[in-house]
Protein backbone atom coordinates (compact mmCIF):
# COMPACT_ATOMS: atom_id res chain seq x y z
CA UNK A 1 0.00 0.00 0.00
CA UNK A 2 1.67 2.84 -1.14
CA UNK A 3 1.73 6.17 1.35
CA UNK A 4 -0.87 8.03 -0.78
CA UNK A 5 0.81 11.64 -1.88
CA UNK A 6 -0.68 14.65 0.37
CA UNK A 7 -3.33 17.02 -1.45
CA UNK A 8 -2.85 20.53 -1.97
CA UNK A 9 -4.79 20.89 0.97
CA UNK A 10 -3.04 19.42 3.23
CA UNK A 11 0.31 21.02 2.16
CA UNK A 12 -1.43 24.23 2.56
CA UNK A 13 -2.95 23.07 5.94
CA UNK A 14 0.83 22.00 7.16
CA UNK A 15 1.92 25.40 5.70
CA UNK A 16 -0.60 27.43 7.52
CA UNK A 17 0.80 25.38 10.82
CA UNK A 18 4.44 26.07 10.42
CA UNK A 19 3.59 29.72 9.62
CA UNK A 20 1.10 29.87 12.98
CA UNK A 21 4.08 28.45 14.64
CA UNK A 22 7.17 30.22 13.80
CA UNK A 23 8.91 32.61 15.71
CA UNK A 24 10.83 34.27 12.80
CA UNK A 25 9.81 34.18 9.47
CA UNK A 26 12.11 35.61 6.31
CA UNK A 27 10.51 36.14 2.54
CA UNK A 28 12.52 36.11 -0.79
CA UNK A 29 10.37 37.11 -3.96
CA UNK A 30 11.02 37.02 -7.02
CA UNK A 31 9.28 38.28 -10.27
CA UNK A 32 6.86 35.51 -9.86
CA UNK A 33 5.29 37.89 -6.79
CA UNK A 34 4.54 41.13 -9.42
CA UNK A 35 3.02 38.72 -12.47
CA UNK A 36 -0.13 38.58 -11.38
CA UNK A 37 -0.15 42.19 -11.33
CA UNK A 38 0.80 42.59 -15.09
CA UNK A 39 4.44 43.00 -14.62
CA UNK A 40 6.16 40.04 -17.19
CA UNK A 41 8.69 37.77 -15.59
CA UNK A 42 12.39 37.45 -16.74
CA UNK A 43 12.57 34.19 -17.56
CA UNK A 44 8.50 33.46 -18.48
CA UNK A 45 6.48 33.25 -21.55
CA UNK A 46 6.41 36.56 -23.04
CA UNK A 47 10.18 37.75 -21.62
CA UNK A 48 10.61 40.96 -21.46
CA UNK A 49 11.57 43.41 -24.00
CA UNK A 50 12.06 43.41 -28.10
CA UNK A 51 13.93 40.05 -28.63
CA UNK A 52 16.87 40.93 -25.84
CA UNK A 53 17.10 38.65 -22.96
CA UNK A 54 17.44 40.66 -19.62
CA UNK A 55 21.38 38.96 -19.16
CA UNK A 56 21.78 41.20 -22.56
CA UNK A 57 20.59 44.58 -21.08
CA UNK A 58 20.89 44.81 -17.22
CA UNK A 59 24.66 44.65 -17.41
CA UNK A 60 27.03 47.95 -17.14
CA UNK A 61 28.50 46.90 -20.25
CA UNK A 62 25.56 47.44 -22.05
CA UNK A 63 24.75 50.25 -20.61
CA UNK A 64 27.88 52.04 -21.23
CA UNK A 65 28.16 50.73 -25.22
CA UNK A 66 24.44 51.93 -25.40
CA UNK A 67 22.90 54.19 -22.39
CA UNK A 68 20.25 55.34 -24.68
CA UNK A 69 19.10 51.77 -25.90
CA UNK A 70 19.57 50.74 -22.07
CA UNK A 71 17.31 53.16 -20.72
CA UNK A 72 14.54 52.73 -23.68
CA UNK A 73 13.99 49.41 -21.57
CA UNK A 74 14.17 50.88 -18.41
CA UNK A 75 11.48 53.72 -19.42
CA UNK A 76 9.22 50.77 -20.85
CA UNK A 77 9.29 48.70 -18.00
CA UNK A 78 8.84 52.01 -15.87
CA UNK A 79 6.39 52.53 -17.89
CA UNK A 80 4.22 49.31 -17.59
CA UNK A 81 4.36 49.24 -14.11
CA UNK A 82 3.72 52.91 -12.82
CA UNK A 83 -0.17 51.32 -14.80
CA UNK A 84 -0.06 48.27 -12.83
CA UNK A 85 -1.22 47.58 -9.35
CA UNK A 86 0.31 45.19 -6.46
CA UNK A 87 -2.20 41.61 -6.06
CA UNK A 88 -3.33 40.42 -3.06
CA UNK A 89 0.38 38.19 -2.58
CA UNK A 90 1.99 41.89 -1.57
CA UNK A 91 -1.39 42.87 0.10
CA UNK A 92 -0.58 39.26 2.31
CA UNK A 93 2.97 40.06 2.43
CA UNK A 94 2.61 43.54 4.32
CA UNK A 95 -0.09 42.14 6.68
CA UNK A 96 1.96 39.67 7.65
CA UNK A 97 4.57 42.26 8.21
CA UNK A 98 1.93 43.90 10.25
CA UNK A 99 1.07 41.28 12.53
CA UNK A 100 5.10 39.70 12.46
CA UNK A 101 6.46 43.38 13.13
CA UNK A 102 10.26 42.83 13.77
CA UNK A 103 9.97 38.72 13.61
CA UNK A 104 9.33 39.37 10.18
CA UNK A 105 12.08 40.22 7.28
CA UNK A 106 10.81 40.69 3.66
CA UNK A 107 14.15 40.36 1.03
CA UNK A 108 13.03 41.02 -2.92
CA UNK A 109 15.00 40.88 -5.88
CA UNK A 110 12.34 42.77 -7.42
CA UNK A 111 12.59 46.24 -8.92
CA UNK A 112 9.16 47.31 -9.78
CA UNK A 113 8.18 48.80 -6.13
CA UNK A 114 5.18 46.99 -5.29
CA UNK A 115 6.26 45.79 -2.40
CA UNK A 116 5.76 49.08 -0.85
CA UNK A 117 3.03 50.44 -2.67
CA UNK A 118 1.02 47.08 -1.02
CA UNK A 119 2.35 48.28 2.32
CA UNK A 120 5.41 46.53 3.16
CA UNK A 121 7.71 49.01 5.17
CA UNK A 122 10.97 47.48 5.77
CA UNK A 123 12.35 45.80 2.42
CA UNK A 124 15.49 44.57 2.07
CA UNK A 125 15.88 45.10 -1.75
CA UNK A 126 18.57 43.33 -3.19
CA UNK A 127 18.78 43.81 -6.84
CA UNK A 128 17.53 48.06 -6.23
CA UNK A 129 14.92 50.01 -7.21
CA UNK A 130 13.56 50.69 -11.01
CA UNK A 131 12.47 54.03 -9.84
CA UNK A 132 15.77 55.03 -8.55
CA UNK A 133 18.37 57.11 -10.23
CA UNK A 134 22.22 57.13 -9.87
CA UNK A 135 24.33 59.58 -11.15
CA UNK A 136 27.59 58.58 -12.62
CA UNK A 137 29.14 62.25 -11.71
CA UNK A 138 27.54 63.16 -8.24
CA UNK A 139 27.14 59.33 -7.41
CA UNK A 140 23.66 61.05 -5.72
CA UNK A 141 20.83 58.54 -5.38
CA UNK A 142 17.32 59.43 -6.14
CA UNK A 143 13.47 58.68 -6.38
CA UNK A 144 12.37 59.82 -9.56
CA UNK A 145 9.10 58.82 -10.86
CA UNK A 146 8.30 60.48 -14.07
CA UNK A 147 6.76 58.43 -16.59
CA UNK A 148 7.95 58.77 -19.25
CA UNK A 149 11.62 60.12 -18.80
CA UNK A 150 11.67 63.59 -20.67
CA UNK A 151 14.90 62.45 -22.37
CA UNK A 152 17.03 59.26 -22.66
CA UNK A 153 19.51 58.96 -20.82
CA UNK A 154 18.09 61.65 -18.31
CA UNK A 155 20.46 63.92 -16.42
CA UNK A 156 21.00 64.89 -13.31
CA UNK A 157 21.01 69.29 -11.95
CA UNK A 158 24.67 68.23 -11.83
CA UNK A 159 25.04 67.68 -15.82
CA UNK A 160 26.23 64.11 -15.23
CA UNK A 161 24.50 60.98 -17.04
CA UNK A 162 21.76 58.96 -14.73
CA UNK A 163 21.75 55.05 -14.65
CA UNK A 164 19.01 53.19 -13.30
CA UNK A 165 19.41 52.41 -9.84
CA UNK A 166 19.59 48.35 -10.07
CA UNK A 167 21.83 45.75 -9.72
CA UNK A 168 23.40 44.48 -13.10
CA UNK A 169 24.61 40.96 -14.09
CA UNK A 170 28.14 41.20 -12.62
CA UNK A 171 27.62 44.31 -10.09
CA UNK A 172 27.91 43.39 -6.25
CA UNK A 173 24.80 43.54 -4.30
CA UNK A 174 24.75 46.38 -1.91
CA UNK A 175 26.43 45.50 1.03
CA UNK A 176 24.72 46.34 3.91
CA UNK A 177 21.30 45.23 2.42
CA UNK A 178 23.05 42.08 1.46
CA UNK A 179 24.75 41.42 4.88
CA UNK A 180 21.25 41.97 6.05
CA UNK A 181 19.55 39.61 4.16
CA UNK A 182 21.82 36.97 5.06
CA UNK A 183 21.29 37.92 8.62
CA UNK A 184 17.79 37.55 8.18
CA UNK A 185 17.74 33.74 6.20
CA UNK A 186 20.37 32.67 9.36
CA UNK A 187 17.65 34.05 12.50
CA UNK A 188 14.66 32.83 10.82
CA UNK A 189 13.30 29.68 11.28
CA UNK A 190 10.86 29.86 8.51
CA UNK A 191 12.44 30.88 4.86
CA UNK A 192 9.18 31.59 2.05
CA UNK A 193 10.59 31.73 -1.06
CA UNK A 194 8.00 33.17 -3.78
CA UNK A 195 7.85 33.04 -7.25
CA UNK A 196 11.65 33.07 -8.30
CA UNK A 197 13.32 30.26 -10.97
CA UNK A 198 15.86 30.23 -8.17
CA UNK A 199 18.96 30.72 -10.78
CA UNK A 200 20.29 34.15 -9.86
CA UNK A 201 22.63 34.07 -7.26
CA UNK A 202 23.54 35.07 -4.80
CA UNK A 203 19.93 35.72 -4.23
CA UNK A 204 19.11 31.78 -3.79
CA UNK A 205 21.49 30.89 -1.87
CA UNK A 206 19.42 32.90 0.81
CA UNK A 207 17.27 29.71 0.77
CA UNK A 208 19.65 26.83 1.61
CA UNK A 209 21.37 29.33 4.18
CA UNK A 210 18.08 29.62 6.49
CA UNK A 211 17.67 25.63 5.73
CA UNK A 212 21.75 25.13 7.02
CA UNK A 213 20.61 27.37 9.93
CA UNK A 214 17.77 25.05 10.93
CA UNK A 215 14.66 27.10 9.22
CA UNK A 216 11.82 25.01 7.14
CA UNK A 217 11.85 26.32 3.43
CA UNK A 218 8.67 26.51 1.79
CA UNK A 219 8.19 27.50 -1.87
CA UNK A 220 5.40 28.67 -3.49
CA UNK A 221 6.13 28.71 -7.22
CA UNK A 222 3.57 27.94 -10.34
CA UNK A 223 6.24 25.83 -11.53
CA UNK A 224 9.34 23.16 -10.13
CA UNK A 225 12.69 24.91 -9.56
CA UNK A 226 15.59 24.01 -9.04
CA UNK A 227 14.55 24.32 -5.31
CA UNK A 228 11.35 22.38 -4.82
CA UNK A 229 13.33 19.41 -4.47
CA UNK A 230 14.82 20.09 -1.07
CA UNK A 231 11.80 22.53 -0.35
CA UNK A 232 10.01 21.35 3.38
CA UNK A 233 7.32 22.53 1.22
CA UNK A 234 6.59 23.10 -2.73
CA UNK A 235 3.26 24.47 -3.33
CA UNK A 236 2.09 25.21 -6.63
CA UNK A 237 0.13 27.81 -7.63
CA UNK A 238 -0.06 31.50 -8.13
CA UNK A 239 1.29 33.41 -4.88
CA UNK A 240 -1.56 35.95 -5.47
CA UNK A 241 -4.00 33.30 -4.71
CA UNK A 242 -2.05 31.22 -1.86
CA UNK A 243 -0.11 34.02 0.14
CA UNK A 244 -3.73 35.32 1.61
CA UNK A 245 -4.46 31.60 2.59
CA UNK A 246 -1.70 30.96 3.84
CA UNK A 247 -1.16 34.36 6.32
CA UNK A 248 -4.69 34.11 7.35
CA UNK A 249 -5.23 33.51 10.68
C1 LIG B 1 27.11 38.99 -8.76
C2 LIG B 1 17.94 43.96 -11.43
C3 LIG B 1 29.40 38.98 -8.46
C4 LIG B 1 18.09 44.50 -12.81
C5 LIG B 1 18.64 41.64 -11.53
C6 LIG B 1 28.25 34.28 -15.48
C7 LIG B 1 28.65 35.57 -15.83
C8 LIG B 1 28.40 36.68 -15.03
C9 LIG B 1 27.72 36.53 -13.82
C10 LIG B 1 27.31 35.23 -13.50
C11 LIG B 1 27.56 34.12 -14.28
N1 LIG B 1 27.03 33.03 -13.68
C12 LIG B 1 26.44 33.41 -12.53
C13 LIG B 1 26.63 34.74 -12.41
C14 LIG B 1 26.15 35.54 -11.32
C15 LIG B 1 24.90 36.28 -11.79
C16 LIG B 1 23.80 35.29 -12.03
O1 LIG B 1 23.26 34.75 -11.07
N2 LIG B 1 23.45 35.04 -13.30
C17 LIG B 1 22.40 34.08 -13.58
C18 LIG B 1 21.53 34.58 -14.74
C19 LIG B 1 23.06 32.76 -13.93
N3 LIG B 1 24.60 37.16 -10.71
C20 LIG B 1 25.08 38.40 -10.70
O2 LIG B 1 25.70 38.90 -11.61
C21 LIG B 1 24.82 39.16 -9.42
N4 LIG B 1 26.06 39.76 -8.99
O3 LIG B 1 27.12 37.79 -8.83
O4 LIG B 1 28.18 39.74 -8.48
C22 LIG B 1 30.39 39.87 -7.93
C23 LIG B 1 30.92 39.59 -6.70
C24 LIG B 1 31.87 40.40 -6.23
C25 LIG B 1 32.30 41.49 -6.98
C26 LIG B 1 31.73 41.79 -8.22
C27 LIG B 1 30.75 40.96 -8.71
C28 LIG B 1 23.82 40.28 -9.63
C29 LIG B 1 22.48 39.67 -9.99
C30 LIG B 1 21.43 40.78 -10.03
C31 LIG B 1 20.98 40.98 -11.45
N5 LIG B 1 19.89 41.96 -11.45
N6 LIG B 1 17.66 42.55 -11.51
C32 LIG B 1 16.76 44.61 -13.49
O5 LIG B 1 15.72 44.17 -12.94
O6 LIG B 1 16.75 45.18 -14.60
S1 LIG B 1 18.25 39.99 -11.59
C33 LIG B 1 16.69 39.75 -12.18
O7 LIG B 1 16.49 38.34 -12.09
C34 LIG B 1 15.57 40.35 -11.35
O8 LIG B 1 15.98 40.99 -10.15
C35 LIG B 1 14.76 39.10 -10.99
O9 LIG B 1 14.06 39.26 -9.85
C36 LIG B 1 15.87 38.16 -10.84
C37 LIG B 1 15.60 36.73 -10.64
O10 LIG B 1 14.62 36.36 -11.53
P1 LIG B 1 13.24 35.87 -10.88
O11 LIG B 1 12.78 36.93 -9.93
O12 LIG B 1 13.43 34.51 -10.34
O13 LIG B 1 12.29 35.89 -12.11
P2 LIG B 1 12.16 34.77 -13.23
O14 LIG B 1 11.43 35.37 -14.37
O15 LIG B 1 13.49 34.12 -13.46
O16 LIG B 1 11.24 33.65 -12.54
C38 LIG B 1 9.90 33.95 -12.22
C39 LIG B 1 9.41 32.77 -11.40
O17 LIG B 1 8.10 33.05 -10.94
C40 LIG B 1 9.32 31.48 -12.19
O18 LIG B 1 9.85 30.43 -11.40
C41 LIG B 1 7.81 31.28 -12.40
O19 LIG B 1 7.45 29.93 -12.40
C42 LIG B 1 7.26 31.96 -11.18
N7 LIG B 1 5.91 32.51 -11.32
C43 LIG B 1 5.38 33.12 -12.39
N8 LIG B 1 4.14 33.57 -12.08
C44 LIG B 1 3.92 33.24 -10.77
C45 LIG B 1 5.05 32.56 -10.28
N9 LIG B 1 5.14 32.10 -9.03
C46 LIG B 1 4.09 32.33 -8.21
N10 LIG B 1 2.97 32.97 -8.60
C47 LIG B 1 2.85 33.44 -9.86
N11 LIG B 1 1.72 34.08 -10.23
ZN1 LIG C 1 24.90 64.39 -10.40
Amino acid sequence: MTPTQPTAQDQLAQARAWQRDSSRVTVLSGAGTSAESGVPTFRGPGGLWRDFKPEQLATPEAFHSNPKLCWEWYDWRRSLIAQVKPNLGHFALAQLEQRLQDSFTLITQNVDGLHNRAGSQRILKIHGDIWWTLCLSCNRIQSDFRVPLPDLPPRCSCGGMLRPGVVWFGESLPTLTWEQARKAACDCDLFLIIGTSAVVYPAASLAPLAQSHGARLIEINMEETPLSGSADLSLRGASGEILPQLIDS
